[in-house]
């Protein structure tokens, strides 16, 4: 792609200058009236700035390419260009261009790119998106600084896992919280148990394999009490068995877990074996949102010995930016179930559609 900027006299001076550098090919994709200073500042005239762009997949993407010159009659006749429907383009084509050319961006691309820039995505994703926005702007010639918001949000929720891979909510008997120590699992485990069976009165249990840090154990037998709700303890697999049994007649059961270092892999192997994967298991991952991308990524990787069937992001109230937690979903196809957003058990809980994230990671 190559974008740049004129100034002429007139519009059809503008033209000329564009169909020598760019060619026949080239799309206006702003234009305005300017003063042009003259004299020393002394005396001022009339001028049009146009920014015209060629690019071959938005040449292509129009059913007939459009010249520059046939562009700039719709433009000095005061008609809006036919809308038509943005296609889906390859992400990096231009970005890479777009550091040359962010300075002549017109106004409503310059505020998607501080719409992006606060949100704390990863540089190539923000430049990916733009690239996007630019195109189907060029194409359907409707963007402004009142709809470039909106636009914005459905190219993000269209990178995001479909609608259905998120809320959920808890459906199966067994529910189990995978993540590394300090995620939050113990009190996200109680938060979830907490407000199903207050709020849908269902017969709960708990069970956690977290034996390695007393502390771990008598957290969880706190929540269990509070809500007078059955915990069993396992060390063994044996025990995992019977706790199971156990908890035949229970709606829910809801399993904590120990978390290691993500790098031992006896670790996994044991999880493998304690969990009752087989039958009917719902398991989260559960992931700080305060992380660094890399290391949600790291544990994202950790876990793939185990199913995961959705995220949990935690400590969102920690945190400026749901930057990374955008690109980890983007990249994994697996949808979140839950936010937390603070330590209070049940309250500190929600589950979001993915425009109502897209939205959360824009303000
Ligand atoms: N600010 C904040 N703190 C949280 C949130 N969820 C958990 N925590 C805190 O994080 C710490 C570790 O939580 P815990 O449930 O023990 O993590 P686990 O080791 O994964 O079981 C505790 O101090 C929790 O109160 C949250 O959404 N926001
Ligand atoms: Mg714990």
């Amino acid at each position: 792609m190559k974008i740049k900027k004129f100034t002429a006299a007139s519009m059809q001076d503008a033209a000329k200058q564009i169909k020598k550098e760019l060619g026949n090919d080239a799309v206006i994709l702003h234009s305005k009236q300017v003063k042009k200073r003259k004299w020393l500042g002394l005396r001022s005239q009339q001028a049009v700035e146009v920014i015209a762009v060629l690019d071959r997949d938005v040449r292509e993407a129009r059913k007939t390419p459009p010249a520059a010159a046939e562009e700039m009659k719709k433009t000095e006749t005061a008609e809006k260009a036919e809308p038509v429907q943005p296609p889906r383009l390859p992400d990096q084509s231009i970005s890479g261009e777009l550091a040359h050319f962010k300075e002549v961006l017109p106004e409503p691309l310059k505020k998607a790119e501080r719409l992006l820039k606060q949100a704390g995505l990863p540089d190539h994703t923000q430049n990916a998106v733009l690239s996007e926005l630019l195109r189907s702007s060029i194409v359907s010639g409707d963007l402004t600084e009142d709809n470039v918001s909106s636009k914005l949000q459905d190219l993000l929720v269209k990178k995001l896992p479909s609608a259905d891979r998120w809320q959920e909510g808890i459906q199966s008997k067994y529910v189990v919280l995978f993540g590394s120590t300090g995620a939050g699992k113990t009190t996200t485990l109680a938060k979830l148990a907490a407000s199903s069976m207050l709020t849908e009165h269902k017969k709960i249990a708990f069970m956690t394999t977290d034996t390695y840090r007393i502390a771990a154990v008598e957290q969880l037998k706190t929540y269990a009490e509070l809500l007078q709700a059955p915990l069993e303890v396992c060390y063994s697999k044996e025990e995992c068995l019977k706790a199971l049994e156990k908890f035949a007649e229970y709606d829910h059961v809801f399993i904590d877990t120990a978390g290691r270092n993500f790098k031992e892999e006896q670790y996994i192997t044991e999880l493998q074996e304690m969990i009752p994967f087989e039958s009917g298991l719902q398991s989260f991952l559960v992931l700080s949102a305060s992380a660094k991308y890399e290391d949600m990524k790291q544990g994202l990787k950790q876990f793939s010995g185990v199913p995961v069937n959705q995220f949990i992001f935690t400590k969102t109230d920690e945190t400026a930016s749901l930057g990374s937690v955008f690109q980890v979903l983007s990249e994994s196809r697996i949808g979140a179930a839950y936010l937390t957003n603070g330590q209070d058990v049940p309250e500190d809980i929600l589950s979001a559609s993915p425009k109502e994230f897209v939205r959360m990671l824009l303000t």
